[in-house]
């Protein structure tokens, strides 16, 4: 079952990170592109490239047919599909195995589980994850929702089975609200994913967003690579993630991770998987599971010195986890800066020539990014395009390499969140750990008055 050319289904930096994870093991690589990206570094350092369509996403990187005959025509014997576009499609995922292709990820069942949110839910409370208090499964009447809402008291929050990145989801204060803002969720949802199924939530007014990576070998065993604290964030978009969180001590870090490499061994998961919680008051409760490789895998790799897509394709060929839990260490502190073209006051966005680059170095200093002096940064897809990770002994050490590190990045002709993240890594609640999911917003909207 050994991997020997991989077809990278993605583009910008984690299309370079596969690519040199397969290099390293002797494989090789085919980029796909769109006409947009001719000149990007993935096309560049890939083996291989195939064009599969024009700019717009839709009709290129979600293009399944251009895909899979740009697999056929290059030889590709496997698909790393990467975040993002086609990386939780399980259709996809299926399609890929039966052309005989390996498929780099879940099993396609498993994909399709954790896409509904409902599904995901039950099952995960099957497998003995802690849950946010609410409904069993989807809710279909107003009558109904009023009832459980008065069980787990105001406030609620309904949210969109389909739903993700917030979309779908509507906090309910008390009774009168319910009707409307249950209606409210239901069009969102119809009109965004075309489901209009809801559920319903007890409402944390103030958590953290903490997640546990996993991995499953497909045969009932499994591991966990600890967590990462991912609360700092703008519009459902992730700004800066570190490893391990700062507010979990490594006994809740070797329970909840038990837990959940139980449940993944239970399920008989493969792959790379990341199990998301709301953290309040102590307490972990699960939110969602991702079947995909995560951007913020790096604070993971940095704190455990595992190379996680070398594991995805590892487990991909068919062989078992390279690392038993007791032998995995979490050593030190990572943290991740999102570096998006974008103003970084007013976020809008801001594609166009880099005119000059230089990337941070140094010890434990780590830059992933696809971009090069004279590289115009396509206005068609996502703005990020480069995450700065850093590495210390202490959070406190990391904390001061990572001011060092957004020193020396260069990026010049567009502008980037760079600044902000300067001005971050200064903020006293930064400095303390003291944050929730909310804080971030509520400091960008007093940061200049
Ligand atoms: C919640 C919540 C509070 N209570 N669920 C946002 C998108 C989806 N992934 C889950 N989300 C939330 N679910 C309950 N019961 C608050 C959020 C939420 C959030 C979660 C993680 C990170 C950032 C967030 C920003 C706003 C709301």
């Amino acid at each position: 079952m050994a991997i020997k050319r991989i077809l990278i289904a993605n583009r910008g930096e984690i299309a370079l990170r596969v690519h040199r994870a397969a290099q390293e093991m002797g494989i090789e690589t085919v980029a796909v592109h769109s006409t947009a990206d001719a000149d990007a570094m993935h096309v560049r350092l890939a083996d291989h490239s195939v064009c599969i369509g024009p700019p717009s996403a839709t009709d290129s990187y979600l293009n399944i047919a251009a895909i899979i005959s740009a697999a056929e025509i290059s030889g590709a014997d496997a698909i790393h599909p990467g975040y993002g576009f086609l990386s939780e499609n399980a259709r996809f995922a299926e399609i890929v195995e039966a052309h005989d292709i390996a498929w780099i990820g879940p099993k396609p069942e498993h994909i399709r589980t954790m896409g509904d949110k409902v599904e995901a839910k039950r099952t995960a409370g099957a497998l003995g994850l802690p849950l946010v208090p609410g409904s069993d499964g989807a809710v279909e009447s107003a009558e109904e929702a009023l009832k459980l809402a008065e069980e787990i008291g105001y406030p609620v929050l309904v949210k969109a089975a389909s739903g993700g990145g917030g979309r779908g989801m509507k906090v309910v204060k008390n009774a009168e609200e319910l009707p409307s803002q249950m209606s409210a969720a239901r069009s969102e949802a119809k009109s965004a994913f075309g489901d209009d199924t809801v559920y319903i939530e007890k409402y944390l007014g103030n958590p953290r967003h903490i997640e546990f990576q996993v991995f499953g070998d497909g045969n009932g065993n499994a591991i966990h690579l600890g967590e990462r604290d991912c609360s700092l964030q703008r519009r459902h978009q992730k700004v800066l993630e570190e490893a391990p969180s700062p507010v979990i001590s490594a006994e809740e870090r070797e329970r909840m991770g038990e837990i959940c490499s139980k449940a993944m061994a239970d399920m008989g998961y493969r792959g790379a998987g990341t199990i998301e919680f709301l953290w309040e008051n102590g307490e972990f409760y699960f939110i969602e599971m991702n079947t995909r490789l995560q951007v913020e895998h790096p604070v993971t790799e940095a704190i455990t010195g595992l190379d996680l897509v070398r594991e995805q394709i590892r487990i991909a060929e068919g062989k078992p986890l390279s690392v038993a839990q007791e032998d995995l260490r979490f050593t030190g502190h990572a943290i991740e800066c999102r570096i998006n073209a974008e103003d970084p006051f007013t976020f809008a966005p801001s594609p166009g020539e880099v005119t000059s680059y230089h990337a941070a170095g140094g010890m434990h200093v780590r830059v992933d990014s696809g971009i090069y002096a004279s590289y115009r940064i396509p206005p068609y897809y996502d703005s990020m395009i480069a995450k700065l990770i850093v590495y210390g002994r202490t959070r406190e050490g990391c904390i001061m390499r990572l001011r060092r590190a957004l020193e020396e990045m260069v990026i010049e002709g567009v502008k980037t969140s760079i600044p902000l993240h300067e001005e971050l890594v200064r903020q006293e609640d930064f400095l303390s750990g003291d944050y929730s999911i909310k804080w971030l917003e509520e400091w960008l909207a007093q940061r200049d008055v």
